[in-house]
């Protein structure tokens, strides 16, 4: 099955845009979660038990999990066996490098760990992103404009009057490829996140930025009517008490299709 099916298929049996990010960091595991690579594993089971139905998509950021070393990928591993079928996992590893490198990262990500999708880095050009595009029923998100601050002093910048963003978004989305291609865009550029939807209005995207950075879930959610949309939160669902998770997931979930209810 192609990526976007498996996406518009889990979006419409779960009624949701959501996407539970899982970041997990020692520091903030909750109370009667052994501080080890174990208690991250429980963590993550009781964060996947609490919120499976909510989601459309897992996101695991690969910085938390090589934080913690050899048993951090073995987490990995571990973690994505956990994820119900159907919903999708995306790694957030944000890979790039001369094709030859970039096809070892893919082949990993993809082959070795399974997962559906993967975000890229375009920095270094089209070909360090041909192989992770060449992989059928695979998903691929190309950072666009990202949510820090600092993503302006890149970002931003004009070539021949056309922010450099943009120019992203119409690189990669110009063309077909094996994969499905989606672009990542944060929901703290609401403006930026509209022109990313006038170039590549059917694309789809992945909006992080709600909750812990302050982003407007109201644009997040708007970029749905033209194209699929996959809204990511981490910290906000998953620090707090661990009862609390369900709860804090449910509400967004609550918010995310209210908004989605007022679109004629
Ligand atoms: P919270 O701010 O805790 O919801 O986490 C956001 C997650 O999305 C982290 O895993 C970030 O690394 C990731 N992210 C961004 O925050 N901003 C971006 O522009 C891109 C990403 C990403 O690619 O997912």
């Amino acid at each position: 099955m192609r990526f976007m099916d498996k996406l518009k298929r889990i979006q419409e049996a779960h009624n949701t845009l959501l996407c539970v990010g899982l970041d997990p960091e020692l520091d903030f595991l909750p109370e009667g979660f052994e501080r080890s690579h174990r208690g991250v594993l429980d963590f993550n089971r009781a964060v996947i038990d609490a919120t499976s139905d909510l989601v459309c998509a897992y996101k695991l950021n690969f910085a938390f999990y090589e934080a913690m070393g050899a048993d951090g990928f073995n987490l990995l591993q571990s973690t994505l066996e956990l994820i119900p079928t159907g919903v999708v996992t995306i790694a957030d590893a944000k890979r790039g490098d001369i094709p030859n490198t970039s096809r070892m990262y893919a082949k990993a990500i993809f082959e070795v760990l399974g997962f559906d999708s993967v975000t890229v880095n375009p920095y270094m050009g089209l070909d360090s992103m041909m192989p992770f595009f060449g992989y059928h029923e695979k998903g691929v998100w190309v950072l666009c404009r990202t949510s820090n601050s600092g993503g302006a002093d890149i970002q931003l910048l004009e070539v021949d009057d056309t922010p450099l963003y943009q120019l992203v978004a119409s690189m990669v989305t110009r063309d077909n490829y094996a994969a499905d291609v989606g672009l990542v865009v944060g929901a703290t550029a609401p403006d930026e996140l509209e022109q990313v939807r006038r170039i590549a209005p059917k694309h789809p995207l992945l909006i992080p930025g709600i909750g812990a950075q302050g982003g407007d879930l109201v644009a997040a959610v708007g970029a749905s009517r033209s194209g699929p949309v996959v809204i990511n939160v981490s910290r906000s669902i998953i620090h707090g008490p661990v009862d609390g998770i369900r709860a804090r997931a449910e509400k967004l979930w609550s918010e995310i299709n209210a908004l989605r209810a007022g679109y004629p």
